[in-house]
């Protein structure tokens, strides 16, 4: 659920959630046409090119939201490069599976229209004739809401052949995955939507090069492409300013918060807002602990420190600070948590879900799982700190297939740089048994 209500969301200002209906009721066809839903779409393919579409894209500065920041402009632009380049295909990765986000599952359940005229407008302007929403399994309810909206946006003309008398045709299928993290990558996703085993591709060539098919393939978040309809209706420069002198990055962002914190829950903010802010409207740290550390957005971002809290949560921000903004969900850890034990968990998922192609990550992720264990029980052994030191490196960027175990090895580096003590307490006979006690605050 969002955790803002109606009186507090205006068009002017929550672009991606003002239509909301505050008892969680999705809004369906009928009530989204009558909140100037599809007018976007029957803007764009009346009044505009799709190098325009393209072009406001990228003038507003819309950032990827799935966790990497790449300008959606840029990437639709692609698609449409090289001479007699045959139509390819939109894909949505609706296939939210980082530890901590979920964002993309609401605006799926209750605002699934939204995600579809966005759909419209990629395809659009990347000459698209296919869309395939690639959605986790698990989202039971997704699918329900997904499924009724295209059936009435086919009803309606809004999918289907000559969309709203323009001559343009496309039209979108649902697709459920079978419950691997690694579908999220935007190749593995593809060989998974092609029924091929979800092994991630080499890049180059990226998707929007060579895709689906081996068609040219714009792969974009939900809320990513949510934001689409925004930037039609009301304008680039619109768009850009709402995230005020806060952020470089244009537009609003659906943050959130989970952990340890009073009232877990999403909020509709501009780009930028800093995660002090967050944490208040979560209603701060549960009494009698206190903060320690947070995750910016997601399992494969680097661990900030409190006073990192006060930065923009924006991508460049959080990425100069040593982490990245990833999803935008922070992940609250306390003094009453031990980083061991949290990472053990957190790589233990890592490594379950690496697809096996490449060995650093095949290897190296099993290994570190062990290493965490025997640190987390107190067992650890000399020279095991500086083993995960290295692991950190070799499972790091430029070693391994894809950015999975990149991913995994931030948290483990932030972890091993900030509080190393933690690992040092699970080392046998160096200071007794591990984490016996609470752990005192940072040092
Ligand atoms: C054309 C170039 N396109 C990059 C495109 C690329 C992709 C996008 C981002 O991993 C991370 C990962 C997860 N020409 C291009 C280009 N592109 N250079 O831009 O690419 P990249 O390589 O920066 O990232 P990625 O491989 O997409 C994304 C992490 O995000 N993550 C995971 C989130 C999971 C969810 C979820 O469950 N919903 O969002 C969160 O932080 O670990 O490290 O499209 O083709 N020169």
């Amino acid at each position: 659920q969002l955790n803002q209500g109606a009186d507090e969301r205006r068009e002017e200002t929550h672009p991606l959630t003002w239509r909301l209906n505050d008892d969680g009721r999705p809004v369906f066809h009928k009530e989204y046409v009558e909140k100037d839903g599809y007018a976007a779409v029957r803007q764009a393919l009346n009044e505009l090119t799709g190098a325009q579409v393209i072009d406001a894209m990228k003038t507003a500065n819309v950032r990827g939201r799935g966790g990497a920041g790449f300008s959606a402009g840029v990437k639709w632009g692609l698609t449409l490069q090289g001479e007699g380049m045959p139509r390819g295909y939109i894909v949505c990765n609706a296939d939210e599976m980082e530890p901590g986000t979920f964002k993309d599952r609401l605006l799926m359940e209750q605002i699934p229209h939204l995600l579809i005229e966005g759909m419209i407008l990629a395809a659009y302007a990347n000459n698209a004739r296919y869309g395939y929403i690639f959605l986790r399994g698990e989202y039971i309810e997704a699918a329900r809401s997904i499924t009724r909206a295209l059936d009435e946006a086919r009803e309606a003309g809004w999918l289907g052949a000559d969309i709203a008398g323009s001559g343009f045709d496309f039209d979108i299928a649902l697709h459920t995955g079978a419950g691997r993290y690694i579908c999220g990558e935007e190749t593995a996703l593809i060989n998974s939507l092609e029924g091929k085993r979800a092994n991630p591709r080499a890049k180059p060539p990226f998707p929007g090069q060579s895709g689906a098919w081996g068609k040219p393939t714009a792969v974009n978040n939900v809320e990513t492409l949510c934001n689409a309809p925004a930037v039609i209706r009301h304008g680039a420069e619109w768009y850009q300013a709402l995230s005020g002198d806060l952020s470089d990055d244009g537009g609003t962002k659906l943050y959130g918060v989970s952990g340890r914190v009073k009232r877990t829950g999403l909020w509709e903010l501009p780009i930028g807002t800093p995660g002090t802010e967050l944490l208040d409207r979560a209603g701060g740290i549960r009494d009698g602990q206190q903060l320690k550390a947070w995750l910016p957005g997601g399992g494969s971002t680097g661990f900030l420190l409190p006073e990192h809290l006060e930065l923009a949560l924006d991508f460049d921000t959080i990425g100069q600070a040593g982490s990245r903004m990833g999803t935008g969900l922070l992940t609250v850890v306390t003094d009453q948590q031990s980083i061991v034990s949290l990472m053990r968990n957190l790589e233990a998922f890592f490594s379950r879900e690496s697809c096996g192609w490449c060995t650093p990550c095949r290897e190296g992720l099993p290994w570190t799982v062990k290493l965490l264990q025997a640190l987390e029980r107190g067992e650890g052994e000399r020279g095991d700190i500086e083993m995960l030191d290295q692991l950190a490196i070799g499972l790091g960027p430029g070693r391994t297939f894809c950015a999975h175990a990149p991913g995994a090895a931030m948290p483990l580096s932030s972890a091993l740089h900030y509080f190393r003590h933690e690992f040092e307490q699970g080392v046998r006979h160096e200071t007794g048994p591990a984490h016996a006690d609470p752990i005192p605050v940072g040092e």
